[in-house]
């Protein structure tokens, strides 16, 4: 590595660019990165604490929350809710918006997140992530933020980004300028600049899906997989969705995890709108690749409610095309 670029110098030249910056922006990331380590901290422990496993209760989604995800939730919450960077959250595991208590001064912005990732794969030591994106809130200043104020299309996200708890712990967020890359360095506590300027490669390698429900898909979505399968892409299924893209944003390829008929309550397939797709389609779309959810981009849709869901194809930009032509029946 011919130089060192912490996370923190990174974020605050990016902030440079913006002359009139006011630095709360840059605060948000920060704390991300911080509440990153922390959680970093927490996973590496799993197994030899009391800390895997389920907590008993269900979220809004219906799904059992595991321990570390009401960790992951909690320590978020508790790192962001006095900077006076924000005017509410909302997350996952929590069904309505996420206030700022009155006793703190509220800010300019909202921050959406999936706090863990992927956890049903928590107690199997494999890869979860905390997923994010800030938006500028739309409600006056010194009111108190709605629930409008989350419900924005990704086209109006200002930063995005995901921490991967995986082999190595890394931090990759796009405040508009790019994709950028920091693994964690352990030894000294900070988060350093690996991966710049990421984008996905042009010949792509991976397909990713869930073939086990194959047998649920429409038949054009069996058909664009078996014409993926033609083009000797391997299959890559982790099942934690910021591992599978992150693994196809640096290799080349698409996720897909379209609508299919097993579960009649969720028409739409089963991942979420507000803090999965659109922010991890804002960095696919920043690294030159594109998301969307079969017949419009993800970026386009305009959120009606907190926990919509949404089909979803992302990575490589000719595959997302190729898999929406395949929906139009317009078979190659
Ligand atoms: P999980 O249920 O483990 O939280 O959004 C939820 C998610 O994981 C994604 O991370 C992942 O891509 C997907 O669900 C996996 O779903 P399947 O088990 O249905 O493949």
């Amino acid at each position: 590595m011919d130089q060192v670029i912490t996370i923190e110098r990174h974020i605050l030249e990016q902030q440079k660019r913006y002359p009139k910056a006011t630095g709360a922006l840059t605060g948000i990331l920060y704390d991300i990165a911080l509440v990153g380590k922390l959680i970093a901290r927490e996973t590496i422990r799993a197994g030899l604490e009391d800390i895997l496993g389920l907590t008993g209760a269900r979220n809004i989604q219906g799904e059992e929350v595991a321990k570390l995800d009401r960790y992951a939730n909690a320590a978020i919450v508790r790192l962001n809710q006095f900077t006076g960077r924000l005017a509410a959250m909302a997350s996952e595991e929590i069904p309505d918006l996420i206030p700022i208590p009155d006793r703190y001064p509220t800010g300019r912005y909202v921050l959406v997140f999936d706090p863990l990732d992927g956890s049903s794969n928590i107690d199997y030591s494999v890869s979860i992530g905390t997923i994010f994106s800030i938006l500028r809130r739309k409600s006056p200043k010194g009111e108190p933020a709605t629930l409008q104020d989350c419900l924005q299309p990704g086209r109006d996200i200002v930063a995005a980004g995901y921490v991967l708890y995986g082999p190595s712990t890394m931090m990759v967020y796009s405040a508009g300028n790019g994709v950028h890359g920091f693994t964690l360095d352990h030894t000294v506590g900070e988060f350093l600049l690996t991966h710049p300027e990421i984008q996905i490669p042009a010949k792509p390698k991976f397909y990713s899906v869930n073939q086990g429900y194959e047998h649920y898909w429409p038949r054009e979505i069996q058909e664009y997989t078996n014409h993926l399968q033609r083009q000797n892409l391997s299959l890559r299924y982790i099942g934690s969705l910021v591992a599978d893209f992150h693994r196809n944003l640096l290799g080349g390829g698409i996720f897909y995890y379209p609508a299919d008929t097993r579960d009649p309550s969720k028409p739409h397939g089963k991942l979420r709108l507000l803090y999965e797709a659109a922010p991890l389609a804002f960095l696919a779309v920043q690294a030159g690749g594109a998301a969307s959810d079969g017949t419009q981009p993800i970026l386009d849709i305009q959120p009606t409610e907190l926990h919509q869901r949404t089909p979803l194809f992302i990575g490589s930009k000719d595959l997302v095309e190729l898999g929406e032509a395949f929906i139009r029946g317009e078979m190659p």
